[in-house]
């Protein structure tokens, strides 16, 4: 126990060192016992099992029970277990039919809704049930919790693997629990979006929002307006070659996405955040001409043009693409910051806009601004202020309206605001955001007389106008994004700083096995 032989230190300091001392002087010292799982988000119920202790052996094999019409499905979730306790374990975990030390059932618990599992652990059996096969993928992220944090590592690693005894009975508290990568001022290929999904559906997330358009690039192949995606994807900020997704990459990530039980919300913003597509083709200008492609970092200066009848053509082209790729059942149009476009033309174009994602079958989401026109039943509003009554304003408008609302406060949610001076990349026009702050809120208490049925969930923005590679997203990432996961899954009850630090600490050798770069902030005892 180094932290008590610490040198001399003032009062103040000598009592925090000793709160932060009491859990790990509480562990007991017998052979087995390990301190109680650091569970991410915490899990409605969960009671410990003295005296049970499960081991995953050599002969361990992953067993589905499934009526037919689930089985596929419960199988897909019991192989990436198995796929992942292959690696690390190096034992040969075969997925089998109707047996196996590790069951993964879908009889049962169906009063947890689709996301609910129960899982228990004892000293025969690891058994997760769950209604669905996604209640059950939701159920395996708990257990790969529950496990050592080796059994994430990719290559083969020593014993022994055992969980400690416990239930738990646990169902979500959002039904929207997002992050948002922005593609476009800094291009991801597939293999990064895909190593986003990966460590964002550790944490029971189940949106990942792709801001696919914005000034500096357009990311997404569209058959009926090419040059989008061939010369507005081709740089990006800084002015280094860009890209963009073919219809096949995007299939791809949706594909992923969905096997990990992330929806995808593609984004394309309007009618500001559009140099891209105005660089691409000159008729869409108002004045016919193209401007240049932007690589700058500036917003609000560049508007479609409203009054133009081709700007629908282009939006229902468009759209209409982009739905038909879309097996989940939201668009997001933007709507923020259209600074160049007169308030009425904004409402007018929104009004359009929305009408024309609508009749492509699916939900319109925007961002804030758009809670001032009118919106299609089944809308959600995404909040990104700070606290300033415009905003807010704004939601409560759109929820008057009956739109649902996502809570994004850019002062707590938005993970490319810097942690504290010293952070080497990130933003800080909405304020530093330290660990403690992008946790420490409640989505249906962060707007005042916002009712709490109007609050669809959660979702962490990740902007990357100084963010060009996964490890720099993974940074800022983490280790805020699993505050805000907690925040969308776990009771409101539950949520309390000092005990999420104490769990958030022993993610760190998780995160050191799935190498992840993750911000060691300083407030936060690593273990
Ligand atoms: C504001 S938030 C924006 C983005 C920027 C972000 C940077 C929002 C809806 N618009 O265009 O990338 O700030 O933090």
């Amino acid at each position: 126990m180094t932290r008590l032989r610490r040198p001399r230190r003032p009062l103040i300091g000598l009592l925090t060192a000793a709160l932060l001392a009491t859990p790990l002087l509480a562990i007991p010292t017998t052979a087995h016992a390990a301190p109680a799982p650091a569970l991410i988000p915490k899990p409605v119920s969960q009671q410990a099992l003295s005296g049970e202790t499960f081991t995953l052996k050599s002969s361990t094999a992953v067993g589905v029970i499934a009526s037919p019409d689930k089985r596929v499905a419960a199988t897909k979730v019991a192989e990436q277990l198995s796929a992942q306790l292959r690696r690390s374990t190096g034992f040969a975990v075969p997925v089998v039919a109707d047996a196996g030390a590790i069951k993964l059932s879908t009889n049962g618990a169906s009063s947890l809704g689709a996301e609910g599992y129960q899982l228990r652990v004892d000293r025969a059996a690891i058994t997760v049930t769950a209604a669905t096969p996604e209640g059950l993928f939701r159920g395996v992220t708990t257990l790969r919790q529950l496990l050592p944090a080796k059994a994430d590592a990719a290559t083969p690693q020593g014993g022994p693997w055992q969980i400690a005894g416990t239930s738990i009975s646990d169902s979500p508290r959002f039904a929207y629990r997002g992050t948002m990568l922005d593609v476009s001022r800094h291009f991801f290929s597939v293999a990064e979006v895909k190593r986003y999904i990966d460590l964002a559906s550790l944490y029971k997330l189940n949106k990942l929002h792709l801001h696919l358009a914005d000034d500096q690039g357009w990311r997404l192949q569209v058959d009926s307006w090419p040059r989008l995606a061939t010369y507005g994807g081709s740089l990006e900020v800084g002015g280094t070659p860009g890209g963009y997704y073919t219809k096949a990459d995007f299939a791809e990530i949706v594909r992923y996405a969905a096997e990990r039980y992330l929806t995808v919300i593609p984004e394309i913003d309007t009618p500001g955040h559009t140099n891209a597509a105005l660089a691409s083709y000159a008729e869409l200008n108002c004045n016919g001409v193209a401007p240049a492609l932007y690589t700058g970092t500036n917003v609000g200066f560049s508007s479609l043009c409203v009054s133009k009848p081709v700007t629908y053509t282009f939006l229902a082209d468009v759209f209409g693409e982009i739905a038909a790729q879309t097996p989940g059942d939201i668009v997001h149009l933007g709507g923020d910051e259209a600074h160049s476009t007169p308030h009425a033309d904004y409402v007018t174009f929104l009004n359009k806009a929305s009408t024309i994602v609508a009749n492509t079958g699916k939900k319109v989401m925007g961002w804030h601004e758009i809670g001032d026109t009118a919106l299609p039943a089944g809308s959600i509003v995404q909040y990104w202020g700070t606290d300033d009554t415009k905003s807010r304003d704004l939601a409560r408008k759109a929820a008057t309206k009956g739109a649902k609302i996502v809570m994004s406060p850019a002062n707590r949610a938005y993970l490319d605001m810097k942690y504290n001076r010293d952070t080497p990349y990130g933003l800080d026009w909405a304020g530093l955001v330290s660990v403690e702050k992008a946790y420490s809120w409640n989505p249906t208490t962060l707007i005042p007389n916002l009712p709490e049925s109007a609050v669809a969930g959660v979702e962490a923005p990740l902007w990357s106008e100084t963010l060009d590679n996964i490890d720099k997203v993974e940074f800022m990432a983490f280790p805020r994004l699993p505050g805000v996961a907690e925040l969308g899954w776990s009771s409101a009850s539950a949520l309390n700083w000092t005990a999420y630090k104490d769990r958030l600490a022993g993610q760190g050798s998780r995160w050191d096995a799935l190498s992840v770069n993750f911000y060691r902030a300083p407030e936060i005892a690593w273990r």
